[in-house]
C-alpha cells in the first residue's frame, strides 16, 4: 500500500511535517478561513433542513480539507467540478451562498443555479461520476486551445465503480489532459462499505492501469491535500497528463439528512474518526506555530457566520417560483403541447397558497424517507 501524504500531526506522537515553502502564513490563515466558511455553511444548512426551510441536504462535515485544500491549489483559470458533497465549493470562488441554499430549496432557473462559465465551477452533480468526463472535456479543450487551464473533479469511493469514472480516466490518460481526479475515499457509499465496493487494496492503485500516477493523502489534512493537488496540477500543466488522488478519510456524518447510519454501521467507529476532523486540527496546528490566536479565530468564525446568515436572508427573500419551472428550460424552443397539458393538470391539483414548510425533522431515517440523493 502506498504511503499516505500527511503534513499536520496530532500535537502528540504524530509529528508535524514540513509546510511547503509556497504556503506563507497568510495562505495558511486564508486556508483556515475557507475551512471555517465551509463548516459554517454546512452546519447552518443542516439546521435549515431540520427546520423545513430547505429540502434534503447532503452534508460534508469533516470533508472540508479535501475541498478547501484542493481548491486552494487551483488557479482561478482552472475548472472545478463538484458532486453533491462539494455543493458549497462555489462560494469560495464567488458563487453567492444564497444560490447554493436556493438549490437545496429546490429552486431552479437563475435562483438555484449559476453559470459554470462565470466562476469555472461546474454545477452540483447528483448522478454519480457523470461530471468526470466533463472535467476531461474542458481540459482537453484547453489543451487544444493552448490555454493554461486545468480541471479538477471531486467524487467518492463509490463513484469508482461507475463506467464514467473509467471512461474519463482512460480518455484523460490517452489525451494527456491536465486533469486531477480527486477521489474522496470516505469509506462509505450510502450504506455500502468500501470492502463491498471493491477488491482493490487502494483506490490510488487503479491509476496504474491507466498509466497515470496515483497518490494517497490524508483527507483530513488540508495542507497535505493542497500539496498533492498542487503537484498534480504542476505536472499536468507541464504536459505530464492526469493524476488520480485518493484522499483517505471517513464519512463521519450520515450520507444525507434523510439517512440513518445507525441502521448499518457502528457509530463508535465514526467517533474514532471525528477526533481527526480538519477544522479543529488545522486550528490546533496554527496555534502550535503561533499563527492563530483566539481573537483572530473568533473574528474568522464571526465573519463566516455573518456571511451565511445573510445568505439565508437572501435565499428566503426569493419569491417561490411557480409550477411552470418544472417544465421550463427543458427545451430551448419552449414548452411543447404535452407539457402545457401536464401543467394545466398540475394547476388543478390543490396546493396551499403559501409554500408549506417541509415540516419538522423526524427521527433520522424516518419522514422524508427514501428521499436520498
Ligand atoms: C448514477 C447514480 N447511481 C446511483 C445514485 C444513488 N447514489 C447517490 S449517492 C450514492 C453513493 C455514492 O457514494 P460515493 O461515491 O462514495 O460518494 P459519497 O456519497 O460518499 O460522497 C449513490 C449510489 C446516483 N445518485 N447516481
Ligand atoms: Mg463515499
Amino acid at each position: 500500500m502506498s504511503e499516505i501524504v500527511r503534513v499536520i500531526g496530532n500535537g502528540a506522537d504524530l509529528a508535524d511535517g514540513e509546510v511547503p515553502n509556497e504556503l506563507a502564513e497568510k495562505d495558511l490563515i486564508e486556508l483556515f478561513r475557507w475551512l471555517v466558511l465551509l463548516r459554517t455553511f454546512d452546519e447552518r444548512a443542516v439546521a435549515l433542513q431540520r427546520q423545513g426551510r430547505i429540502g434534503t441536504y447532503a452534508l460534508y462535515w469533516g470533508e472540508e480539507a479535501t475541498q478547501a485544500g484542493a481548491l486552494y491549489a487551483c488557479e482561478d483559470a482552472d475548472w472545478v467540478f463538484p458532486s453533491y458533497r462539494q455543493n458549497a465549493i462555489g462560494i469560495l470562488r464567488g458563487v453567492p451562498a444564497s444560490t447554493v441554499l436556493a438549490w437545496w430549496r429546490g429552486y431552479g432557473g437563475t435562483h438555484g443555479f449559476w453559470n459554470p462559465r462565470d466562476h469555472r465551477v461546474g454545477p452540483i452533480t447528483v448522478p454519480i461520476a457523470t461530471h468526470l468526463p466533463h472535467a476531461v472535456g474542458v481540459a482537453w479543450a484547453a489543451k487544444i486551445r493552448k490555454d493554461r487551464a486545468s480541471s479538477l473533479a471531486w467524487f467518492g469511493d463509490g463513484a469508482t465503480s461507475e463506467g464514467d469514472f473509467h471512461e474519463a480516466m482512460n480518455f484523460a490518460s490517452v489525451l494527456k489532459t491536465s486533469t486531477v481526479f480527486f477521489c474522496v475515499n470516505n469509506q462509505w457509499a450510502i450504506s455500502t462499505p468500501i470492502s463491498k465496493q471493491m477488491a482493490s487494496e487502494t483506490i490510488a492503485q487503479k491509476a496504474v492501469a491507466y498509466g497515470m500516477p496515483g497518490v494517497r493523502v490524508d483527507g483530513f489534512d488540508p495542507i497535505a491535500c493542497w500539496k498533492v493537488t498542487r503537484d498534480a496540477l504542476e505536472r499536468g500543466r507541464q504536459g505530464g497528463g492526469p493524476t488520480l488522488i485518493e484522499a483517505y478519510c471517513y464519512r463521519i456524518m450520515p450520507h444525507g439528512t434523510a439517512d440513518d447510519p445507525r441502521l448499518y454501521r457502528d457509530e463508535a467507529e465514526s467517533e474514532h474518526w471525528r477526533a481527526l476532523e480538519p477544522v479543529g486540527r488545522m486550528a490546533e496546528f496554527l496555534r502550535r506555530r503561533s499563527i492563530l490566536d483566539d481573537a483572530q479565530e473568533e473574528q474568522i468564525r464571526a465573519e463566516a457566520k455573518q456571511l451565511v446568515a445573510q445568505a439565508v436572508t437572501d435565499m428566503e427573500a426569493i419569491a417561490h417560483p411557480g409550477q411552470e419551472i418544472l417544465f421550463d428550460h427543458v427545451y430551448a424552443s419552449g414548452r411543447p403541447w404535452n407539457f402545457d397539458e401536464a401543467l394545466d393538470e398540475l394547476h388543478q391539483v390543490e396546493r396551499p397558497a403559501e409554500v408549506k414548510p417541509l415540516g419538522p425533522p423526524t427521527t433520522p431515517g424516518a419522514g422524508e424517507e427514501g428521499k436520498t440523493i
